[in-house]
């Protein structure tokens, strides 16, 4: 199974270890097809690539994947467009949401029933989640 994990880079990195936890855990699952979104060393400003080829190397392997996994506590408007593009190539798509104080999923994702919304508390919840969820 090929999983394209997305989370926020320019929306902010504050999550950014959590998200290479969660890649670890969906590589039980799977290929994880974008690994670097994890990775604490990538910054807001990015990669060393252009603009234009990590738009057209992120489209390709949205394509290509079976599953769109999204982290969507940080709000981000390319993992934003990533569940559009996923929701329109019709991808399944699961949405993680961390439940905290005084933040709440946008309606316009929350609402859409092409989408398995999925809240949680911490790392130690997901595991059961993906069972429910990718296991085939
Ligand atoms: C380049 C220029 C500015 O920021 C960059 C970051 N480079 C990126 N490299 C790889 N994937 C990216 C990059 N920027 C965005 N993405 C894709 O959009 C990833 O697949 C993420 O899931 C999502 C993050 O969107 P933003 O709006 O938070 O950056």
């Amino acid at each position: 199974m090929k999983i394209y994990f997305a989370g926020s880079i320019s929306g902010g990195r504050g999550d950014a270890e959590l998200y290479a936890k969660i890649i670890k855990l969906l590589k039980n699952y799977g290929d994880v097809l974008t690994e670097h979104v994890g990775n604490p060393n990538l910054t807001a400003t990015g990669e060393e690539i252009s603009e234009e080829e990590i738009f057209n190397r992120d489209a390709s392997w949205l394509a290509g994947c079976d599953v769109v996994v999204a982290e969507v506590t940080q709000p981000s408007l390319g993992v934003g467009f990533e569940l559009f593009l996923g929701h329109t190539l019709g991808k399944k798509t699961i949405c993680l949401f961390r439940e905290q104080p005084g933040k709440r999923l946008s309606a316009i994702i929350a609402a859409n029933k092409a989408f398995i919304i999925k809240r949680y508390k911490s790392l130690e919840d997901l595991p059961a989640i993906f069972d429910e969820t990718l296991k085939r």
